[in-house]
């Protein structure tokens, strides 16, 4: 048996040391703890994916996929602990984050050997769909991770998808679906609540991408951190209550049948006045096609 997964996930040190979170699948280091999916009293406003989503299925939506491994993360929801999303047969885009010590438990991905793929599940509780090994993993070398500026991995898959059902990243003449009012669906199997409650099946939030004035307003850089618009697209609803949240990082935000955001970061999860943070597809898919 692998060593078990340290006793306080670093997630948390990271969210002490300010309130901004970095967007990492925390929420799947939860449930490995034994935290209870019966969690606390949900906000009023919280009831979703995502928090504030309803269901959805990977037949529907058969690029999101699933990044687990059993060892670290617990094997109760098949090991998930980030989103990812398929754009090529062999080509998965996910959060460098997620490729972090603090998530992975070790320094190199290779040293996790369970880590998988995983396509074709809507509910993680069963078996459907396939597990699919990595062959090879680039994360961006300027990935910071303070800022979590340029917040991207490109996994190459030992074999191809099984459906190869992929979809079109944006590119830098893609403007429209970043203009703010356009609505956007963001897909994961992360906290519902923000206080760990982590669903087994998929969940899709509909969110407004909001202006850069508004995310930078949200994010100064403060301990709240820094939005950068370069590299970052913010999304939320006014009054907040839909949002990515925990265990979603590395996951699809989708408009206009393109994708244009990966979960990232965010203080807490569906507050009003701090909007979900994604990295900028527009901004990394030249890097990402480098890589595939
Ligand atoms: C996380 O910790 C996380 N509300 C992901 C997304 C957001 C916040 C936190 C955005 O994985």
């Amino acid at each position: 048996m692998h060593v078990p997964i340290p006793a306080i996930p670093v997630l948390f040190r990271r969210r002490a040391a300010g309130s901004r979170r970095a967007l990492i699948a925390a929420a799947a280091l939860l449930p490995a703890l034994a935290v209870p999916l019966a969690a606390p009293a949900a906000p009023a406003a919280a009831n979703g994916v995502v928090v504030g989503g309803a269901p959805t299925t990977t037949d529907s939506e058969p690029w999101v996929v699933a990044l687990a491994s059993r060892q670290r993360f617990g094997s109760g929801r098949s090991g998930q602990f980030c989103g990812g999303v398929a754009v090529g047969p062999r080509t998965v885009v996910t959060a460098a984050h997620c490729f972090g010590q603090e998530a992975l438990g070790v320094a190199d991905w290779r040293n996790l050997p369970d880590l998988r793929v995983i396509s074709g599940r809507t509910d993680l509780s069963g078996t459907a769909g396939e597990e699919v090994p990595l062959s090879d993993v680039w994360v961006n070398p300027d990935f910071d991770a303070t800022t979590n500026a340029g917040d991207v991995a490109v996994i190459t898959l030992s074999q191809a998808l099984p459906d190869g059902a992929v979809i079109p990243m944006a590119g830098p003449a893609d403007t429209a679906p970043y203009t703010a009012g356009t609505e956007a669906q963001v897909y994961g199997w992360g906290d519902t609540t923000g206080q760990g409650a982590y669903p087994d099946s998929l969940r899709t939030a509909t969110v407004d991408v909001l202006a850069d004035t508004v995310c930078e307003k949200a994010y100064p850089g403060d301990a709240d951190g820094r939005y950068l618009r370069a590299s970052m697209v913010c999304a939320g609803v006014t009054g907040g209550g839909k949002d990515a949240c925990q265990g979603d990082s590395g996951g699809p935000l989708v408009a206009d049948g393109k994708l244009i955001g990966l979960v990232s970061w965010g203080t807490g999860c569906a507050e009003a006045a701090y909007p979900g943070v994604y990295t900028r597809v527009s901004a990394v898919s030249g890097l990402v096609a480098q890589h595939m």
